[in-house]
């Protein structure tokens, strides 16, 4: 494969230790800040005034001091379920810099889910804007806990020394199911997201003079890792809109001379389904990312923009791997070649392995999984992580050919079969059932149920109601397809592969 270096500029020599020399994104991005505190910084939809460097860094001091005098302390965990706000990531840097840990949820998350987070890392406090998951979250802690919405309204305090954090303490622990299993929280320590965000920063050029328009949700990697910290590292803009609309994206491009965009898959469908694409045809770059973006549409988009979109891979155990070239070919169905500090090799079974300064050190209180996710490299150097993805070197270019592990990409968003067939199979219209992904061309894949019925079997709206409580609605199967029996291995085992689309 090429080797990571191709992605800088000839005259940048840099080492992989250069990735994480700042020591942290705090202490980075409050120099800049300092530096230039009237550089604007994020402009919210309905909000006729940029937020300027130096209002974000007063407003996130101010919040790390509400917090450490609500008696939070460095280390605590802080789960943060907020829509795109600039509240909400006030919120979330004002608990970076305090030193807490943030536990990033989705906010459609159920009772269920959000329940077993909370379980899991027994969080001190939780941003969250929904009134019933702010319910559900105290249901499901142990004791008491500090409640907040993103404004996080708590009396001011002396913060006293913030941004004491130090590139080996944890920054976030993200909740996903890794290659197998319930989902487990990814700890991602402060030297990951420097390392992970650097690279980004360097191979898509990003600069003070660049302006995103950012529509991802800030709770997944794709939005948070890329999307914000990105923008806050190169000293560069943002306008925040509340989600994804092909019209509002466009316009807030033209509007506000924007200069970036990042998407998942689906995004770039509906920009080229409502034919608005050729208006971001202004944009210094377009980034797809979260799942695979097909040929077709690649060509489509890229055709109507005028430049090739960007395609890179990422995980959240890793943010961002891979990805095509800024400068040079961006070739269509890869994912380009390793970013700076990378490293990638396949296994015999054509898994792809990683290691490198972004690469997560385990998950959150399970050994067991951390010792099923690393390999131990014979060449001294850091231990190998298995992304449970398939993959091979076309000329120097990775290309993702599938999954080792369970997983059904919907619009971006994973879906672990096992975990909806457990919530499905507790129906009483339903005898078994297996869970698999149906290809769409707009959410790339679609969740849909096998059911062996035990009586009248469940429609899909029926289903839907039953899970409204145990699964957020795009975890809900889509279609619903009735069979007599489950394709069996010998050891009686279902085989998912079996059962068709
Ligand atoms: C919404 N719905 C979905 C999805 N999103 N169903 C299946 N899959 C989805 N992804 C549900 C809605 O709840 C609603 O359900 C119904 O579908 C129709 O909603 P619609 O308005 O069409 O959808 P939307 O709200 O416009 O959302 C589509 C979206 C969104 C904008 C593409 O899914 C999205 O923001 N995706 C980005 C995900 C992402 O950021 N992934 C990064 C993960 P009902 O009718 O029941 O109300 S991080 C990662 O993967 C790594 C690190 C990486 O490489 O980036
Ligand atoms: P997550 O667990 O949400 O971080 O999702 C990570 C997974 O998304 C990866 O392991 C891949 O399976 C998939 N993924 C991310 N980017 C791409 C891409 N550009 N092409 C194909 N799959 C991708």
């Amino acid at each position: 494969m090429r080797p990571w270096r191709d992605h800088l500029p000839p005259e940048r020599t840099w080492s992989a230790e250069d990735l994480t020399a700042a020591g942290t994104l705090v202490r980075a991005w409050t120099r800049l800040w300092n530096d230039r505190p009237g550089a604007l910084l994020w402009l919210e939809p309905g909000h006729d005034r940029w937020w300027t460097a130096g209002e974000f860094e007063s407003a996130t001091r101010r919040v790390a001091g509400r917090l450490r005098t609500a008696g939070l302390t460095a280390g605590d965990r802080v789960v943060w379920s907020t829509g795109s706000s600039v509240a909400s990531l006030v919120a979330h840097v004002g608990a970076l810099r305090a030193g807490l840990v943030v536990v990033p949820a989705n906010t459609t998350y159920s009772e269920r889910e959000l329940a077993h987070i909370v379980t899991d890392v027994r969080p001190t406090a939780a941003i969250v804007d929904r009134d019933d998951q702010a319910e559900w979250i105290r249901r499901a802690a142990a004791g008491p806990l500090v409640i907040v919405g993103s404004e996080v309204d708590l009396p001011d305090g002396d913060p006293g020394a913030i941004d004491g954090v130090g590139p080996d303490d944890p920054a976030l622990i993200c909740f996903t199911s890794g290659t197998t299993g319930a989902p487990k929280g990814a700890v991602l320590r402060h030297r990951n997201l420097l390392a992970a965000t650097e690279a980004v920063v360097a191979a898509w050029r990003w600069s003070p003079e660049d302006r995103l328009v950012h529509c991802l949700p800030v709770f997944h990697a794709h939005g948070l890792g890329v999307g914000v910290y990105g923008t806050l590292l190169a000293g560069a803009s943002a306008v925040l809109l509340p989600g994804f609309d092909p019209t509002a994206v466009v316009q807030a491009a033209a509007d506000h001379r924007a200069t970036l965009f990042f998407g998942v898959p689906t995004m770039y469908h509906r920009l080229a389904g409502t034919g608005l694409a050729p208006r971001l045809s202004h944009l210094r770059l377009c980034v797809s990312g979260s799942a695979p973006l097909s040929r077709e549409l690649h060509h489509q988009v890229s055709t109507a923009i005028g430049s090739a979109v960007l395609e890179r891979y990422g995980m959240t155990e890793t943010l961002m791997n891979a990805s095509n070239p800024y400068d040079g070919e961006r070739r269509a169905g890869t994912v380009g070649f390793p970013l700076p500090g990378v490293d990638i090799r396949f296994a015999t079974d054509g898994e792809i392995l990683l290691r490198g300064p972004n690469v997560f050190d385990g998950y959150w209180e399970r050994p067991e999984a951390n010792d099923e996710v690393f390999v131990a490299a014979d060449d001294g150097g850091r231990d190998w992580f298995r992304t449970g993805d398939l993959g091979e070197d076309a000329d120097g270019y990775l290309v993702i050919r599938g999954r080792s592990k369970e997983l059904i990409i919907s619009g971006g968003f994973n879906v672990y079969p096992g975990e909806v067939e457990d919530v499905v199979a507790t129906h009483p219209g339903v005898a078994e059932v297996a869970v698999t992904g149906t290809p769409s061309e707009e959410w790339g894949e679609v969740v849909t149920a096998w059911i062996v019925p035990d009586g009248p079997p469940p429609s899909v709206e029926e289903l839907a109601e039953f899970s409204a409580s145990t699964l957020a609605s795009y975890k809900r199967p889509r279609l619903v397809r009735v069979v007599d029996a489950l394709p069996r291995n010998a050891l009686g085992k279902v085989v998912r592969g079996e059962l068709g689309t």
